[in-house]
């Protein structure tokens, strides 16, 4: 295990136990329990088929070198400020076009859903990249289990506003909360995951505790935080960065090494971590999963659709 070096107590490998956690607290209290429950056997403790084999970032990295604005617009500023979020209780609100509207617990919205270890490449549209050992479950479980109703075409997703405990909202930057959104066969691609872990750990604050998604074909602004509201819809929903800048960030966002950012180039990425002076490798068609994605763009221009 050559990446856990930094004197950590368990193997990042070790995920069969301590995935299964609903939250920190309940996990602290609940081990027990939750050990001799029959989900731990749901938990692949391979890597997926959909991970890549490529070697992870160090936990210190991904802890450590962050986009999450509602703490700061730096990369350091999310391990410094998102120790204060209250990640528990959490609850999420599931609106719209379902037949389950509510607003569920977090264990609710886990409940039965089998976890796994996905890692999967991070690719930031400011192009750089890392490799996240997520622990997570496909949302197409959840959709499925609340009920999608016909006329939804669309996910939308909100995070948390919380101005008290998320400093980066007092400023008028972005119209919080931050919001983001898929389109339903995205959302229902079993790729697409609500990711509540990383290295086999509880998801970090910064990382998005205690749940946010993870689109690997997509650019990293996609994969929203600490999500608090899920809506199924029938229009494509308004999204953070497009409506800022509708012209650099489209609402697609699919990693595409041939449609350059008006600002800079897409073709390739930094890769983070990889000494002083950044390795770079080219950046792959969504993100290196075209062969499972590219079908749900047929007929579509990506210029035009970016
Ligand atoms: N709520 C929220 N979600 C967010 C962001 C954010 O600022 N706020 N930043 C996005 C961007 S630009 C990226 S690249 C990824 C970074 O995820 P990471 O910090 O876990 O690597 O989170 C995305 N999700
Ligand atoms: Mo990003």
């Amino acid at each position: 295990m050559p990446r856990l070096e930094q004197n950590r107590p368990l193997a990042w490998s070790d995920v069969t136990p301590k995935a299964l956690w609903l939250t920190r607290r309940q996990w602290i209290t609940g081990a027990a329990a939750l050990a001799a429950t029959p989900a731990l056997s749901q938990i692949q403790a391979a890597p997926s088929r959909f991970s890549t084999d490529a070697e992870p970032n160090s936990f210190e990295d991904i802890t450590g070198y962050n986009n999450f604005y509602e703490f700061g617009t730096g990369k350091e500023d999310p391990a410094a400020y998102a120790g204060g979020l209250t990640t528990d209780p959490w609850s999420i609100v599931i609106d719209g076009l379902v037949d389950k509207p509510g607003t569920y617990d977090l264990a609710d919205v886990m409940k039965d859903q089998p976890l796994e270890e996905r890692i999967y490449r991070l690719r930031c549209v400011e192009a750089w990249s890392m490799v996240v050992p997520w622990i997570g479950f496909e949302l197409a479980g959840l959709l499925n289990r609340v009920g999608v109703q016909s006329g939804a075409k669309f996910v939308a997703f909100e995070t948390l506003v919380r101005p008290e405990e998320m400093p980066g909202q007092s400023s008028p930057f972005i119209e919080w909360p931050y919001r983001e959104g898929l389109r339903l066969d995205e959302a229902m691609h079993p790729l697409t995951i609500l990711a509540t872990g990383l290295y086999g750990e509880p998801m970090p604050n910064q990382n998005g505790a205690p749940i946010r998604l993870v689109v690997p074909w997509k650019y990293g602004f996609k994969s929203i935080k600490s999500i608090v509201r899920i809506s199924l819809v029938a229009e494509m929903p308004p999204t953070t960065w497009n409506m800022l800048q509708p012209s650099e960030y489209g609402f697609y966002a699919n990693v595409n090494p041939t449609v350059d950012h008006p600002r800079w180039s897409q073709a390739s990425e930094r890769v983070v971590g990889s000494g002083l002076f950044g390795g770079r490798q080219d950046t792959l068609m969504f993100n290196g999963y075209e062969a499972e994605v590219a079908s749900l763009y047929a007929g579509q221009d990506l210029t035009v659709d970016y």
